[in-house]
């Protein structure tokens, strides 16, 4: 049983109930000290802005100027905690999926949404600390505009690597960050965790759309993750991002799935990403999601963060992905298949997914 005295300090109190709620990675920052080296992580957002490397993604202009200061965020903020936790990958599933199998998704997808899991238990744990030090808090995971990965690093959780995440030399890079600020400070200066990538570059070069123009830095408008998750405006692929997004249906594993850090299968610590249940949110074989309702769509994902996706723009990258993968399959399937592509047009209202699925039946008819 871990016991909390008032007089361990808060930011001790804190570490010490991290692992109690599940959290194996923990640091705490007094935010005056973090300051100057948040400062030159800010500097390079707004560069990163400046390029429109952004994209559609209109939150992170209108966040730039409070992810510099998180009292932006929330004014009475004297400190940070922040706090890391794997969701996977199992046993068989650290390697990349087979398109003969069917479409991909991004691990993090799998179960109960992080957003909503990583909130609760980090709020669980601060509820409990400030019973013993009284303080307030505010609890963000990927919820505001904060620079996260600039805050773990920071806060001595990892480094951030080549592909932009952040690593962990033992946990590796399948993490989610949360943080929560608080109005008395815990202590704590930067303590940024030495670089480990060294001279390996297998992230930037196995991205199968070159989404990184520098090492450390990616063009987000050429990430497969952003295409299928976060670009909702009308899009047409050329054959060249078609061929790169290829099976990815929602969200893309690539740069971490050559990670070395990330060979050793390391199993979410949580039920929430771990229980068999979880993966039914991931329907893989192509006639089974063609012939999905929105209803079901809604039903299957309705506890993932796959909800962020909506049934329309789940079924334009449902239509890019059967685009790209038809090609590789015998004259029989790819007719049996034409006459599902050719329904789902029919019932399409939305006018972005209705070009995909034309696209995909003229596709389907070479
Ligand atoms: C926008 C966003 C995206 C965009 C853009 C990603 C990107 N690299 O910028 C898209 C949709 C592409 C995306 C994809 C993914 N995302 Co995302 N995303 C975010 C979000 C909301 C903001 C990120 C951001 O500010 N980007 C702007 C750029 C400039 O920031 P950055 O690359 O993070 O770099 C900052 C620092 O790391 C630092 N830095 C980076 N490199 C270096 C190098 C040097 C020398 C220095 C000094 C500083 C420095 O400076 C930058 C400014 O602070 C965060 C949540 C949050 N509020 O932070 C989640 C977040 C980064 N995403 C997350 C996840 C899980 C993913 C995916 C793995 C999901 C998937 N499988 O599809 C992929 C990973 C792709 C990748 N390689 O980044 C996690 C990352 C966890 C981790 N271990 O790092 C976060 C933290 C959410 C969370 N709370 O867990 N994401």
């Amino acid at each position: 049983m871990t016991t909390v005295k008032a007089n361990d300090g808060l930011g001790a109190l804190l570490e010490k109930l991290a692992p109690k709620h599940g959290f194996p990675l923990s640091g705490a920052l007094d935010l005056d000290a973090a300051m100057p080296a948040l400062a030159e992580h800010a500097r390079r957002y707004d560069t990163w802005i400046g390029r429109g490397y952004q994209g559609t993604m209109r939150y992170l202009d209108r966040g730039r100027g409070r992810r510099a200061d998180p009292r932006a965020v929330f004014p009475e903020a004297r400190g940070v905690f922040c706090v890391a936790a794997p969701y996977g990958p199992r046993d068989g599933d650290e390697h990349p999926d087979d398109p003969a199998d069917g479409a991909s998704y991004a691990r993090y997808l799998r179960g109960r949404d992080y957003h909503a899991v990583m909130k609760e238990r980090l709020a669980a744990l601060l509820a409990e600390a400030a019973a013993v030090i009284p303080f307030e808090y505010k609890v963000c995971c990927d919820t505001s505009a904060v620079l996260e990965r600039s805050l773990a690093h920071f806060a001595g959780l990892g480094w951030i690597g080549k592909n932009t995440c952040l690593i962990h030399p033992a946990l590796g890079s399948y993490l989610f960050l949360a943080e929560a600020f608080l109005s008395v400070s815990p202590g704590g200066v930067p303590r940024p965790m030495r670089d480990h990538c060294g001279t390996c570059r297998a992230c930037l070069d196995a991205c199968p759309t070159s989404a990184f123009p520098e090492t450390g830095v990616l063009d987000a408008t050429r990430c497969v993750s952003y295409w299928t998750l976060e670009h909702r405006a009308p899009f047409v692929p050329s054959n060249a991002d078609l061929d790169g997004a290829r099976h990815r249906i929602a969200g893309c594993d690539v740069c971490q799935e050559v990670c070395p850090y990330n060979r050793k299968p390391r199993p979410a610590l949580w039920p929430e990403w771990n229980d068999r249940d979880a993966d039914a949110t991931f329907l893989r074989a192509w006639e089974d999601l063609l012939t999905e309702s929105e209803d079901e769509y809604a039903q299957r994902v309705a506890r993932s963060a796959l909800s962020w996706v909506k049934p329309a723009h789940f079924a334009r990258n449902l239509a890019y992905a059967v685009t790209a993968c038809a090609r590789d399959w015998a004259p029989a399937r790819r007719a049996g298949v034409r006459l599902l592509v050719e329904q789902r047009l029919r019932d399409e209202r939305d006018e972005n997914a209705r070009q995909a699925w034309s696209r995909c039946v003229a596709a389907l008819g070479e």
